[in-house]
């Protein structure tokens, strides 16, 4: 039905409550990408005239807080996919009747399921949306806002969504002076300092983009932890973002330094299993509980790059994880990663934290989640899953994927991550499931990207990956092209022409950036420190396992690292089935192959070339595309705004010359070790080995 709109105030009844907006001009700047996916583009042609069909006004039968939020996104925005321009107004008084509304809300409803699940519905002239909690109603107007933004019919909307896992969790990496540990998007983007008094607009901002794809809690600090942020004073400036971030169904988590007890009180000893140390956390977490009712727990980062941890005392990671497991009880969860590697340890990298943790299976309390990381090693351009998955049956595991970017080229090199993601969920370990079943009862843990940046994320395509990874948290089944689609349409145009150029590009940057960084499964080849460029000559640092030699094994005759049973054996850590599969380099996925297999220079790969010729030829091939994804890019300009397609094209050109630059470095050394000629028709270094070895960038940022 056809109804008059109301060009001046777009009100919406929930309930007893009356929300009104009223449209504005529209603002006089320029994109600038602070809006995320969440710019609510006016829809076009016939989807307008659908949308047209609805009035924005809304029924609730409840109050709170959460539902008012899903009725005013709901609302507002789909006042701006109609064409008009609102702003909030102040939540009012009036009775509003069910009759009259387009959009009826049932928040409580308990046959839907739990947390955030929903189904929307069309139902007569308007459009039902239901969810267990109200949670769940926030989570579906965004899923709404998302579909009608794509263009679906509004007399025809049948949705239905749960998470498909319970924690989805951005980790940031922020101290509190505001410096970003591997951060290329700015300053840090929480404002300790001035908490809790003032409590910025970006923590509201954030929240709601988090919550727009399903991200439900936040560690707001590094895992590298400075003890003081358990202190009063900052349990406080925690409190008032907890109040600040509830309402949207974030929770606050902390990461704890596991020797807090002896830094901040002075105590003896952090021993897990002294008393003192364990009345201690106890303690704590009465008094964090206390000020945050609904405080999502700790996570920790135990003996590992010289944090403190159980084991300075004797102990496992089992018994430091338990005590902090008791003293949060019911109310939260110890998350406790796996990613150590110990400098004593001889044998390979790779296969340290399996041999920790595998042995504790079973041994860890209930409410404790262990946190792996994708890959074996640190989240390299490629690397295999990780061979913990599926090898802990009695322990909940939780997946940690890294959207900063700090080894696939910072916030200047374009690669969309829900590819590499994607690959280790639906691996099959062979043993009771992909990844992403056996991650299912417990979660996701995202390293964030956000800065102070305006546009959040340092690039505007890496606000993809932010976007991507919430989206496949709560579903991980998304294809990477679904993703790349829906982020592309809502951030940029939702043209089909430009969709069918970008959404290809996107989708294959990131093997683009293996290609022409670590091609063939190398890995860790990235310069010391800041790891910004190459530098796959060191080989001098003080613990073998921080040099690039330790995993290239590069010499004379061949390259890679033997990871069979002729070598360190890591692949005994997969299922037989896995195992097997990359055991044969003739048979296996190449794209692994320098990762288990230590080869002559000279052997033949599959593409018929000999391995030297292969690699040069991937890291031509890795440039080439850097090249062409410039070139998609500039014929898109009709498309994009001009800000943000300059800023793009801009961002490409730096990838272009460092996508030059690693595979000219790269082929520079491996030529001083094989003294082998290139292959025909290859263009040579733009400069000699030595060139490249002086480089030195002292300033790279986020170290
Ligand atoms: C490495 C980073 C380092 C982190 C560490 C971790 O270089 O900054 O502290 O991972 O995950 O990749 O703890």
């Amino acid at each position: 039905m056809m109804r008059v709109r109301r060009l001046v105030n777009i009100v919406a009844t929930a309930g007893s409550l009356l929300f009104a907006s009223s449209v504005v001009a529209p603002a006089a700047h320029g994109e600038d990408g602070y809006d995320l996916w969440l710019r609510h583009a006016p829809l076009q042609g016939e989807a307008r005239a659908r949308l047209l069909d609805l009035e924005p006004t809304a029924y609730a039968s409840q109050d709170d807080v959460t539902t008012r939020l899903a009725i005013a996104e709901l609302m507002e925005g789909i006042a701006r996919l109609q064409g008009a321009h609102p702003i909030r107004g102040e939540p009012g008084d009036l009775p509003g009747a069910q009759a009259e509304a387009d959009f009826v809300f049932d928040c409580r409803d308990r046959t839907i399921g739990n947390e955030g699940a929903y189904a929307i519905r069309s139902e007569g002239e308007g459009i039902s949306i239901r969810a267990g909690e109200p949670v769940g109603c926030l989570y579906a107007s965004y899923a709404l806002l998302r579909e009608l933004g794509l263009g679906a019919d509004p007399s025809a909307i049948d949705l239905q969504s749960a998470p498909a896992m319970p924690l989805r969790l951005l980790n940031h990496w922020d101290n509190p002076d505001g410096h970003v540990e591997r951060g290329y998007a700015g300053r840090s983007i929480f404002d300790w300092w001035h908490l809790p008094e003032r409590l910025d607009q970006r923590m509201i901002d954030y929240a709601r983009a988090n919550a727009s794809v399903g991200i439900n809690g936040a560690v707001v600090n590094n895992v590298n932890a400075r003890a003081f942020m358990l202190e009063p004073r900052y349990i406080e400036k925690l409190a008032r973002l907890a109040d600040a971030w509830r309402p949207y169904g974030i929770r606050v988590y902390l990461s704890a330094r596991f020797s807090a007890p002896t830094e901040i009180d002075g105590l003896a000893t952090a021993d897990p299993l002294d008393p003192e140390v364990r009345a201690w956390w106890q303690a704590k977490a009465d008094e964090i509980y206390a000020a945050i009712p609904d405080f999502g727990g700790f996570l920790v980062k135990a003996n590992s790059e010289g944090q403190p941890g159980p084991q300075d005392y004797g102990r496992t990671h089992a018994d430091g994880a338990n005590m902090l497991a008791e003293a949060i009880g019911e109310r939260g969860t110890v998350i406790w990663r796996a990613f150590v590697y110990s400098a004593q340890d001889e044998t390979d990298r790779a296969k340290q934290a399996y041999d920790e943790f595998v042995p504790l299976d079973g041994a860890f309390a209930d409410n404790v989640i262990v946190q792996v990381k994708n890959g074996p090693v640190d989240f390299q351009p490629r690397e295999p899953f990780h061979p913990m998955f599926g090898a802990m049956p009695n322990t909940r595991l939780m997946l940690e994927v890294q959207i900063t970017k700090e080894y696939l080229g910072f916030a200047s090199h374009l690669a969309f991550l829900a590819p590499m993601w994607r690959e280790v969920l639906e691996a099959d370990t062979g043993r009771g499931g992909s990844v992403a079943e056996i991650v299912s009862p417990a979660g996701m843990a995202g390293v964030a990207n956000t800065g102070s940046d305006r546009n959040w994320s340092g690039s505007d395509f890496d606000q993809a990956n932010w976007y991507a990874f919430g989206r496949l948290a709560w579903d991980p089944s998304l294809s990477s092209e679904t993703i790349a689609r829906e982020w592309l349409a809502q951030t940029f145009d939702r043209e089909g022409a430009f969709l069918a150029e970008a959404a290809p590009m996107m989708l294959g940057s990131k093997e683009t950036v293996a290609r022409y960084m670590t091609p063939l499964g190398l890995a860790h080849l990235m310069a010391t420190g800041h790891h910004y460029g190459p530098a796959p000559w060191v080989c001098d640092l003080a613990r073998s396992e921080w040099n690039p030699c330790y995993y290239h094994r590069a010499d004379s005759e061949g390259i890679g690292f033997d990871r069979t049973a002729t070598g360190s054996n890591a692949l005994e850590q997969y299922a037989p089935a896995m195992a097997q599969d990359w055991s044969d380099p003739a048979t296996m996925d190449e794209r692994y192959l320098l990762w288990f297999h230590h080869l002559d220079w000279n052997y033949r790969t599959q593409s018929g070339r000999a391995l030297w010729d292969e690699l040069v030829h991937r890291y031509n091939q890795g440039v080439a595309e850097v090249d062409a994804m410039a070139r998609t890019w500039e014929g898109l300009s009709g498309y994009v705004d001009e800000e943000r397609h300059r800023a793009v094209a801009e961002s490409l050109r730096i990838q272009q010359r460092e996508a030059a630059w690693w595979r000219d470095a790269s082929i520079a050394y491996w030529q001083s070790l094989n003294g082998l000629r290139l292959p025909s028709g290859t263009r040579a270094p733009s400069h000699d080995l030595d060139y490249y070895r002086s480089l030195s960038f002292p300033e790279a940022p986020g170290q």
